[in-house]
């Protein structure tokens, strides 16, 4: 007798090495997880469909396989729509699988019966119905289909009756991987020699596009030609940000007049795997860039005449050959500005309820000091992102996570339980704001019930305060930006998670590095204030 189609999948994705399918259940996908069950395939149960899609995606990247989520129809289905646009922006690997009514029911069933393949095709590569003759091909298509580069998203639809049809065929078809057609490396190495041999404050913009496998090479070359560089906050820690060379993070972080500042004096900017995705202003259509790329950036773009080149060859043939010039720290009273920012610590200031609070530098200072250089740190969307993006100093690939092509909220904690349950010898680190906090703090029990323990620091400032900055910005009436306290210790108590409120930067990495001692799940609430923020942008 032959399988079913729900066994048929669940064996197809075992056979890919995916262990672990994140999701939120309904009715009609219980067969298939069931079958997941028996084929050895875990089911990381969460608390909703966006932070399991996020927990996967993030699972996946650092796993070098696509992530995958599950969900039921209808609503549940509906709610992918936010994981499936960050993963999509974010290049990050996610197979969505959610039930779907049948094709053949009676048009007049209208329950629960949305166009789900159309909603999520502009945001997925690869969108398909799981059926007894398709699911030898469909399922290994569409994990090939993320794995792509630059990473990406496929949706599928398995309703619950098809689940239980017998699949036609137990044998699936291999998909092999479109590959790219490279450009000589010879004469991109000629190119960048010659502009080099001119440039007196050369800039290395690395971005999205690198494959954290060639971080060795890319800091070997950049040491050995003694050239600065700046990152996109996506890939921080691609080289160490404790680094003599390294300029800061470009792309609408902290500190981004100062960084707009080191673009434009730069008369050599190399955009290295360069991913315009992450910027949120235009200086990467306006600048001289020598685009440096190895697959096309998000959407399939790549900037008019340029040719995709392999990275680590480029880098073994750059390194075989001197550096074509001397540069002696071009940008070095910037970088030195940049640091005063972090430490330029006013009077203490006191929240709204005229508590103390403490400035947004010592949180990232105080914590720095403490945690290992492995730790992955995940940040939520807000002010509180864009003081870690600018001043966290990653100093290892793959150890920092935001949403940035997409910058969605809700992504940090979901981000910080896939990364723990990739890396669980790593500590995590999740820095979120209240705002951002009270989206998916429920998903503090889902990681103590699955093991997955990490740290939650979270800035209170009873406001989606980068929105009130904005507001301000632009000499708006003040409006329905801020909020009441939620109390976060007794959220965190709540879900049976140890928690601490403090505004002591001591008391803060003390706690810090007891919980990474402990390798317990700690909440920390830190009060700050708003107006601390805008020191720092
Ligand atoms: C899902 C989603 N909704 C709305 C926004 C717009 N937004 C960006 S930052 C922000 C404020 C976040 O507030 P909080 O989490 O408290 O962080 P803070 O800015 O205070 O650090 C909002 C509402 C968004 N990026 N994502």
């Amino acid at each position: 007798m032959s399988a079913t189609v729900a066994a048929a999948t669940a064996r197809a994705l075992a056979d890919a090495g995916i262990d672990r399918v994140f999701g939120l259940p309904g009715g009609e996908v219980l067969v298939l997880m069931d079958e997941l069950r028996r084929a050895g395939v875990d089911f990381v149960l969460m608390r909703h469909e966006a932070n399991a899609g996020i927990a996967a995606a993030v699972y996946g990247k650092l796993r070098k396989q696509p992530g995958v989520v599950l969900t039921t129809l209808g609503p549940g289905a509906a709610n992918l729509m936010l994981p499936l646009s960050n993963a999509y922006l974010d290049q990050e690997p996610l197979l969505a699988i959610s039930a779907q009514i049948p094709d053949d029911f009676p048009p007049s069933h209208t329950h629960q019966r949305l166009p789900l393949h159309d909603v999520y095709r502009p945001v997925t590569r690869y969108v398909a119905t799981i059926t007894g003759q398709t699911v030898g091909d469909v399922v290994p298509r569409a994990l090939a289909e993320c794995m792509r580069r630059p990473y990406g998203t496929a949706y599928l639809t398995l309703s619950a009756r098809e689940a239980l049809a017998p699949a036609v065929s137990d044998t699936l078809h291999a998909v092999t991987q479109v590959s790219d057609t490279y450009d000589g490396t010879t004469q991109v190495s000629d190119t960048l020699l010659g502009a080099l041999r001119k440039a007196t404050r050369p800039l290395v913009v690395i971005g999205l596009g690198v494959d954290p496998a060639n971080a060795k090479r890319i800091r070997q070359w950049l040491h050995d030609w003694n050239l600065p560089v700046a990152v996109t906050p996506k890939v921080k820690g691609i080289v160490d940000e404790t680094a003599a060379n390294f300029v800061g993070v470009v792309s609408g972080m902290a500190a981004d007049g100062l960084m707009c500042d080191a673009l434009a004096a730069s008369d050599c900017l190399i955009g290295f795997g360069l991913d315009p995705v992450e910027v949120d202003r235009t200086w990467h259509a306006e600048l001289p860039i020598h685009w440096i790329l190895e697959a096309p950036n998000v959407g399939g773009l790549v900037p008019p005449g340029v040719g995709l080149v392999d990275h680590a060859e480029l880098l073994d043939a750059l390194m075989a050959i001197p550096s074509p010039a001397t540069w002696q720290a071009p940008f070095r009273e910037l970088q030195q500005r940049r640091c005063d920012m972090l430490n330029a610590r006013p009077e203490p200031s006191r929240d709204g309820d005229g508590g103390a609070t403490m400035w947004p530098g010592d949180i990232v200072s105080a914590l720095a000091s403490v945690m290992p250089p492995e730790t992955i740190v995940t940040t939520d969307v807000g002010s509180h992102k864009y003081l870690f993006g600018q001043f966290w100093p990653s100093r290892e690939p793959e150890t920092f996570w935001m949403s940035n092509g997409l910058s969605g909220m809700a992504y940090g904690l979901s981000a910080a339980i896939g990364a723990k349950l990739a890396r669980p010898d790593a500590p995590v680190l999740a820095a979120v704001g209240d705002g951002g906090f009270s989206m998916n703090a429920q998903e503090l029990e889902t990681a103590e019930r699955i093991g997955a323990p990490f740290i939650t620091i979270v800035l209170e400032d009873g406001s989606y305060s980068l929105i009130k900055i904005s507001q301000q910005g632009r000499k708006l009436e003040p409006y329905r930006v801020e909020f009441g306290p939620i109390d976060t210790v007794k959220m965190a108590d709540a879900c049976g998670v140890d928690a601490l409120r403090t505004s002591d930067p001591d008391e803060l990495a003390s706690a810090a590095r007891r919980a990474v001692e402990r390798r317990r799940s700690l909440v920390i609430g830190v009060p700050v204030s708003d107006a601390d923020y805008r020191r720092l942008f």
